[in-house]
């Protein structure tokens, strides 16, 4: 099928993207067929958030996400990572979350607090497990943001927690690395390159608008980037490892961009 180049007014970089980066990328922008998983079902909310482009356009809309869904994930680190995500009011938050994950909500099986333990491995100096009294015992920062899930449909939240980046330096983990993994209680794991885990908007969540996160939303520990889509926000962490191998994550097994960010 043919394939719309976006039109350069929907390509307007955002936050001192410098637009030649854009310009070099026309190559890999018009190959698009290479992820036609991704063909117009990256959510609504990635492309307003983006462009400030209506989301009732659709062929623009359309045209847009399959060219983010199409870079390379360099390209992406550098128009998403080094910049803040938009923040939200607290009266627009919306309570409660909604739910996702590859099943449904009655088949999650709640992770019991009291036996849980954080466990770490790989390039950190300290790789005692946590428990999930001491991490909440942590400093926390508060973040509200939009979550955008690949499946159409975006949600204002308030997430808290101990902000990632202070995790690591706590645990002396090699910031120099180039990715942390995490696995989860449900057997979903994920990877975030370190530029997004040290990205001042990504916590390590235990509240969700002021109370402990609930069992469905990833009681005790979940990742709570701002820059990346809804998948890459691991729930129910059980470990996580800093590492230099790249790791596919349940998603990018399935053809979904790896960077994901929105
Ligand atoms: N462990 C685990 N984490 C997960 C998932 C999952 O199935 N298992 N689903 C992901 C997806 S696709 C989304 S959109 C968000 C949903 O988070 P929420 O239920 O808090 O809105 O969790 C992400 N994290
Ligand atoms: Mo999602």
């Amino acid at each position: 099928m043919a394939i719309r180049s976006p039109s350069s007014s929907i390509f307007r970089p955002k936050n001192g993207v410098d637009q030649s980066v854009m310009e070099e990328n026309k190559k890999l922008i018009a190959d698009i067929n290479r992820r036609n998983l991704l063909r117009g079902t990256v959510s609504l909310g990635a492309l307003t958030m983006l462009t400030g482009c209506s989301v009732s356009d659709t062929g623009a809309m359309q045209a847009f996400l399959r060219a983010v869904s199409s870079f390379n994930d360099g390209v992406q680190a550098l128009l998403f990572t080094n910049r803040l995500a938009p923040t939200f009011r607290e009266d627009q938050v919306v309570k409660p979350p909604r739910f996702n994950a590859f099943y449904e909500i009655e088949d999650v099986k709640p992770v019991d607090g009291q036996k849980w333990k954080l466990e770490l491995s790989g390039l950190i100096e300290n790789k005692t497990a946590w428990t999930a009294e001491q991490i909440y015992k942590l400093p926390e920062q508060e973040i509200i943001v939009r979550h955008i899930c690949v499946e159409g449909w975006d949600y204002i939240g308030q997430w808290s927690g101990v902000p990632l980046s202070d995790f690591l330096k706590r645990i002396g983990a090699d910031t120099k690395a180039k990715y942390i993994s995490f696995k989860c209680a449900d057997d979903y794991t994920e990877t975030l390159d370190m530029a997004t885990a040290l990205h001042p908007q990504t916590i390590l969540a235990t509240k969700y608008a002021r109370d402990p996160i609930a069992d469905p939303f990833g009681f005790p520990l979940r990742l709570r980037t701002s820059t990346k889509l809804g998948f890459k926000n691991a729930k129910w962490i059980t470990a996580m490892e800093v590492t230099n191998t790249f790791q596919e994550t349940y998603w990018s097994k399935q053809g979904f961009n790896w960077f994901a960010g929105i």
